[in-house]
């Protein structure tokens, strides 16, 4: 199947293309305007991003993000935004600085993925990966908080794509959408 990927972010492209290698994507048009993503929830943001783009193709649109026990599930839903700051580097950095002194480095990635058919019909998919957060960062693979996540001994940014991809968030909502995709 065709879907219109509704993100604008190139490491969650990366991992729906290695994800979904039976499907076909189209990228967002150079027009698109983000909406604001106002929701409560990664599912409420995923299907806000999804019908935003809806039109002629199924679209895919993602949420995700980092919740750590200890700030009380922060950045979660904020998580692209965090202390706002704009780079990857700032907000991990900002977000080893609020776990100073903490000793429950438990943390877990979420994944909701919202898929919406022209005729209005929608799929949601949403998936978990349990970790922790290290004390200093660790890999240059993949994107955002992947440096700090780690889970069985190594962080997901030290991990190839293949090996996040069997354990992460992402990585296991794709599976299940695909499988939804399946029984269609
Ligand atoms: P789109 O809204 O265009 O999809 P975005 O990057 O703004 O792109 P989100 O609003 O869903 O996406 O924010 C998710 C943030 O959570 C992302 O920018 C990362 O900082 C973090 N995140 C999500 N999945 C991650 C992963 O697999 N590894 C590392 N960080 C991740």
């Amino acid at each position: 199947m065709k879907f219109l990927i509704a993100t604008t972010n190139m490491g969650k492209i990366r991992e729906f293309y290695t994800l979904m290698p039976e499907h076909e994507f189209e990228p967002l048009p150079i027009a698109y305007a983000p909406p604001a993503e106002d929701g409560k929830t990664f599912v409420e943001n995923a299907r806000i991003k999804a019908r935003a783009a809806a039109g002629v193709l199924p679209v895919i649109a993602e949420d995700s993000g980092l919740c750590v026990a200890a700030l009380g599930g922060a950045p979660g839903i904020f998580s692209a935004r965090y202390g706002g700051y704009r780079t990857d580097r700032e907000r991990n950095m900002y977000l080893l600085r609020q776990m100073v002194g903490k000793t429950n480095r438990a943390a877990c990635f979420e994944c909701a993925i919202v898929c919406v058919f022209p005729n209005g019909r929608e799929l949601v998919s949403v998936a978990r990966c349990n970790g922790s957060i290290v004390q200093v960062p660790r890999g240059d693979n993949g994107f955002g908080y992947d440096p700090l996540f780690e889970y069985n001994g190594s962080t997901t940014g030290e991990m190839t794509q293949g090996e996040k991809n069997l354990i992460s968030h992402r990585g296991r909502a794709i599976r299940q959408l695909v499988r939804m995709l399946d029984r269609l």
